[in-house]
């Protein structure tokens, strides 16, 4: 049992020699992995692989002390995009990933480009790509840690969440959106290490910058930590006269100083002393040194050196609030690009890589890139594994939580999809407890404009400080924002990106605490554009929740084209992962919402939901009273599409007859009820179809074109269940208040002659009639498309 038997490594200089090894290892596998996808694998297509050298180079020695010597189980860390062979060389070392994943990097079913938590095998915790994004994600996860911990005062795990990104992503609108909210600002346990190699892609980003940011962090809060020069630097520092390098190192361009790391020694030494107000004094301290001690000294930056990095990281202070450091690096740090202004996607070519493999003391290609087991690289590696726990991570249980299909609550008179939204929260905290204390919103700044106003009121906002006692006020307000520790509605300011950040994020507290909540995010529906990479990252992501976008299109009439959404329909039909509806009625949108819950629970799908403030007449829906019918109406509803008017039921027609089908979506259903009552009145029989989802529809129609390429055929014709066989070839009018693009697919679909109507322009102030017959979704151009397309 020898072998189990770790031997401690502790004295520090003994410890930072094997953490160099590794460090060294984990470059060679970073950078081999590179080279192997690029220049080794077959490449039949003679496209580029791609993949980052020098970026990963910057953060070996950072990432090697995080895992090697600083992390503990639990913690969590998001990995900048470019040093994904990075993250994958430590899982491999770890024996998290297997050998033959090395030579898989960006191959198909290998390692992804980016690191990404649902497509890699060995347990990335936070997706990054879209740089900024993956950045701020820690940020939003303990958010949602602290409160799954208010709420359902379980164990989940204390880690902290450390973000590793480039200097560059701080130029990102969305890291500061994220740091300068109040929401966020007092999130303790987070660390960011910003990789500051002042590089990007094109270019040496300016030394100004950095001082900015600086003051950015610690102007919202932040406690902001350097770890600027290595141990050997402070030590020339400390030499006599050794005051002189520190100042010229401090002074001169970040331009300059990538340049000196790209000269001959004997360049160094020439040009060093011409920074300095005293060049003889500096020309004799840099004397004392040789040629190769000299230029170690100079590219000894903090960010490579352990026993600056122990120093820096023994100044975090979670308790203060967030941490920021700020760790100076060398983009290409022990590779021949080193502070070449162009490196970002240069790779070493193959003497180049042999020079690296024997600098590096690497065995030769074809051996095993793994520590002998038995030695102190081996140990450390093994006692790692040990302390971090295994990746990835088990999958947690689905909680067992009944989700009812509906409420059999009636909806009566004149209501809009936003208010009933507002009631089905309303009933779900009522009647579903299991759901409801799992249940979280979230809105920047618009919650009682969407409609949130009465869950709001049941359930309170949710805040972590003591709240201030105020003098009594005798006016009731219609919404009471009571803050507690225990409120179940999370505030944001006005940004978009933060909305969809935190709904990924709260949407992955299964995934990350073993605690499911249902997160529902409301936003004016125009300003999903505002937040949109957000929102693809955090379904890219893998997060489950639903989000609510109203007022929609220009039925928000008088508010103006700024404020009216038109290209959202189709975000909602192009998004993977995601189900999108539009429906009309209470009861359709209840149903869908306890669907859609439902579909988080079992970690299907995300939901978006266009609604809308237009008050429609609920009476126009017939629910059936026989339940069989009433569940086969739901199970339409859910799939996208039902018929609403059935012009062959009601008055009977025969072949020959002018027959149209009318498929509108949302508020336009009730123009085109309208439509085809004047129109039975001029002899066209004009069926409604009510288009709930376009989503789901869409997506049954790419279904059935792939049975159809897999068999030859389908069981059954797209929408068989909704149009019936005599009507297949009726011409089609869909109707959208939103880019008529989003529904004009479906003439290809029926294969049949279709008129798209919708908003193809800016919308603009007047009312919903005014402009729906200025944008001719109105009952006349109803009718006039359907003349137009039965050719009449
Ligand atoms: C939103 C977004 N815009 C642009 C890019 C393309 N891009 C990839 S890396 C990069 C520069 C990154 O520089 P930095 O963050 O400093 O990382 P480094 O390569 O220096 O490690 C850019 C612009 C991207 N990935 N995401
Ligand atoms: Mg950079």
């Amino acid at each position: 049992m020898a072998t189990d038997v770790l031997a401690p490594v502790d004295a520090l200089s003994d410890r930072d020699r094997i953490l160099e090894e590794i460090q060294d290892r984990v470059l060679w596998l970073s950078i081999h992995m590179v080279d192997y996808a690029n220049n080794v694998r077959a490449d039949p297509g003679g496209l580029k692989v791609g993949g980052h050298q020098a970026s990963s180079a910057s953060v070996v020695t950072v990432m090697t002390y995080l895992y090697f010597e600083y992390m503990k189980a639990g913690d969590m860390l998001s990995v900048k995009p470019h040093a994904s062979p990075v993250f994958h060389a430590i899982q491999y070392l770890l024996g998290n990933l297997d050998a033959g994943y090395l030579k898989a990097l960006r191959a198909y079913n290998g390692l992804q480009a980016y690191p990404s938590r649902t497509k890699d095998p060995d347990g990335v915790d936070f997706t990054t790509g879209s740089v900024g994004l993956g950045a701020v994600a820690p940020n939003f996860a303990s958010l949602t840690k602290e409160y799954v911990r208010t709420h359902l005062k379980s164990d989940t795990p204390g880690g902290r969440y450390f973000s590793l990104l480039g200097d560059a992503e701080l130029d990102e609108g969305a890291v500061w959106e994220a740091i300068a909210d109040p929401a966020l600002a007092d999130t303790k346990d987070v660390v960011w290490l910003v990789d500051l190699n002042r590089q990007s892609l094109d270019r040496i980003i300016p030394g100004i910058r950095v001082r900015c940011w600086r003051d950015m962090f610690a102007a919202n809060g932040w406690r902001v930590i350097d770890a600027k020069y290595g141990k050997r630097l402070q030590a020339a520092f400390a030499e006599p006269n050794g005051d002189l390098l520190r100042t010229s190192i401090d002074e001169m361009s970040n331009n300059f100083y990538q340049r000196l790391l790209r000269v001959s020694p004997a360049t160094l030494r020439e040009w060093l002393p011409r920074t300095s107000r005293y060049p003889k004094d500096m020309a004799r301290l840099i004397s004392r040194w040789d040629d190769d001690e000299l230029q170690g000294i100079f590219r000894n930056l903090g960010g490579h050196d352990f026993g600056m990095l122990r120093e820096a990281f023994g100044q975090i202070d979670l308790a203060a609030g967030p941490n920021v450091m700020f760790a100076f690096t060398l983009k290409g740090w022990s590779l021949p690009i080193v502070g070449d202004p162009q490196n970002h996607s240069v790779n070493l070519n193959r003497d180049q890589m042999e020079e690296v493999r024997v600098a590096l003391g690497v065995p030769e290609d074809g051996a095993s890139y793994a520590f002998d087991p038995g030695s102190e690289a081996g140990r450390l590696c093994r006692q790692t594994r040990q302390r971090l726990g295994q990746r990835p991570a088990p999958q947690v249980a689905i909680p067992e939580i009944s989700v009812p299909r509906g409420f059999d609550r009636p909806y009566k008179g004149e209501m809009s999809t936003q208010q009933v939204f507002g009631l089905v929260l309303t009933d779900i905290s009522r009647n579903v407890p299991d759901l409801a204390e799992r249940l979280v919103t979230v809105s920047p700044d618009v919650a009682s404009s969407t409609n949130l106003g009465g869950w709001i009121n049941r359930v309170g906002v949710w805040s972590r400080t003591a709240k201030e006692e105020l003098p009594p006020e005798d006016e009731v307000r219609p919404l009471q924002w009571v803050e507690s520790e225990t409120g179940q509605h999370i505030e944001l300011g006005i940004s978009e990106n933060n909305l969809f950040m935190i709904l990924g994020q709260l949407g992955l507290s299964h995934e990350m605490n073993g605690e499911m909540l249902f997160p529902i995010g409301t936003l004016y529906d125009p300003f999903v554009r505002r937040g949109l990479d957000a929102f693809v990252y955090s379904v890219y992501a893998g997060g489950k929740f639903i989000v609510v976008g109203t007022p929609s299109g220009v039925t928000l009439s008088y508010e103006g084209g700024s404020h009216q959404s038109q290209i959202t329909p189709s975000i909602g039909v192009e998004l993977p992962d995601l189900t999108f509806y539009e429906p009309c009625f209470g009861q359709e949108l209840e149903w869908i919402i306890l669907s859609a819950l439902e579909r988080v629970r079992l970690r299907e799908e995300s939901t978006y939901l266009r609604l809308t403030n237009k008050r429609v007449d609920q009476g126009l829906f017939k629910s059936p009273s026989e339940p069989g019918a009433l569940e086969r109406l739901r199970q339409q509803v859910l799939a996208g599409a039902y018929k609403l008017v059935d012009q062959s039921q009601e008055h009977g027609y025969g072949r020959g007859y002018d027959v149209v089908n009318i498929m509108a979506c949302g508020v336009t259903v009730p123009e085109a009820v309208e439509a085809s009552r004047l129109l039975l009145e001029e002899g066209v029989f004009a069926n409604v179809i009510n288009v709930t989802g376009p989503g789901p529809l869409y997506r049954r129609f790419q279904e059935s074109v792939r049975t159809t390429m897999r068999e030859g055929s389908t069981s059954a014709p797209f929408l068989a269940d909704v149009i019936s066989v005599g009507d297949r070839s009726a011409p089609i009018v869909t109707v959208v208040d939103g880019h008529p693009h989003s529904l004009a697919w479906i003439g290809a679909a029926m294969k049949t002659a279709t008129f798209p109507l919708g908003v193809a322009r800016f919308g603009q102030s007047g009312s919903p009639s005014d402009l729906y017959r200025e944008y001719e979704i109105d009952v006349s151009s109803i009718m006039a498309a359907c003349y137009g397309v039965l050719g009449m």
